[in-house]
């Protein structure tokens, strides 16, 4: 488990850190990497820098729309974590997470079938599994402390959150962020079937982004050339694992097992493509940038 320097561990998720600095907090991915929700042994070298450089090129692309908390990727963020590490403001972050789907699969998928419905939004009869949406929806869910997210109804959101306009501004935030986001990807040959934002208030009340954004572990990134509907979709980033995993004989219990040279070089290569293809950039780009700490 990641330990930096010597500060105070403010937060610890399956795959990242958060650390306090005092006024500001340090996000810090790690390479660490789970399919069907358990930490595999082996890391995927790059992940946490790839994931970093991605939520940084949308956290810059969407600022106009929605502000968000990053500060920096260079000052503050100690020389260990250069380019995995964001130093962000703090905010008072709201209760739910705020999810949104523009095709119907994973979760969705399981709970249409079962109601009609997903978090209380009632969906055409007769869809296919990954099929596209007639329009985006908004399916907030709790933030679960441990196991899954539940999916909630938007007056069930908004209860939590204690206020239903600023519920509704929530809702109008992460729709308006997903359409940008999602014309953005498919432009770059990827489909943005869903995505997780989190929200918080500023100390003046502003409604800010928070957490990571729009990367593959908080989204469904499909390679557009796959898509086929019927069918589960290979994810862009994790499906050489999840494939030798299966192959494996591997049960989904836990402990992961340990990944394998070519399946890691594979991921790696993945999550490099997908990086490359969103930000149009070369991934080395985001290494020398955040290569000495020095001010962009
Ligand atoms: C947070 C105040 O990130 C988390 O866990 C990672 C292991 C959950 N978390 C978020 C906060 C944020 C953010 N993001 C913020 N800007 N201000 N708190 C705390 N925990």
């Amino acid at each position: 488990m990641t330990r930096l320097a010597d500060l105070p561990l403010v937060a610890s998720g399956k795959v990242r850190e958060m650390y306090d600095l005092g006024d500001r907090l340090l996000m810090v991915a790690s390479d660490r990497i789970s399919t069907y929700d358990v930490v595999h042994p082996t890391p995927i070298p790059d992940k946490g820098k790839v994931l970093t450089g991605l939520s940084v090129f949308w956290f810059q692309k969407t600022g106009q729309i929605v502000p968000n908390h990053l500060e920096s990727f260079t000052e503050g963020v100690p020389q260990d974590a250069l380019g995995r590490g964001l130093v962000v403001r703090r905010l008072e972050m709201l209760p739910v997470e705020c999810v949104v789907r523009g095709y119907i699969t994973g979760s969705g998928w399981k709970d249409y079938q079962a109601t009609g419905t997903v978090s209380g939004v009632r969906l055409p009869d007769g869809l296919e599994e990954s099929q596209q949406l007639p329009e985006p929806i908004f399916t907030p869910s709790t933030k679960a402390e441990v196991g899954h997210d539940e999916a909630i109804d938007f007056e069930t959101a908004a209860r939590l959150v204690g206020d239903t306009a600023l519920m509704e501004r929530v809702r109008d935030a992460s729709l308006e962020l997903y359409a940008f986001a999602a014309a953005h990807a498919r432009e770059c040959g990827v489909i943005l079937a869903d995505t997780k934002f989190e929200f918080g208030l500023d100390p003046e009340g502003t409604l800010v982004v928070g957490d990571e954004v729009l990367t593959p572990d908080s989204s469904r990134y499909w390679p557009a050339e796959d898509f086929q509907v019927g069918r589960g979709q290979p994810s862009f980033d994790k499906q050489y694992v999840r494939d030798w995993a299966s192959a494996s004989g591997w049960d989904k219990a836990p402990p992961a097992p340990a990944i394998p040279p070519d399946v890691v070089a594979g991921t790696r290569a993945r999550y490099v493509e997908a990086y490359e293809r969103i930000t149009g950039e070369p991934f080395q780009r985001w290494l020398d940038r955040t290569a000495t700490g020095a001010p962009a």
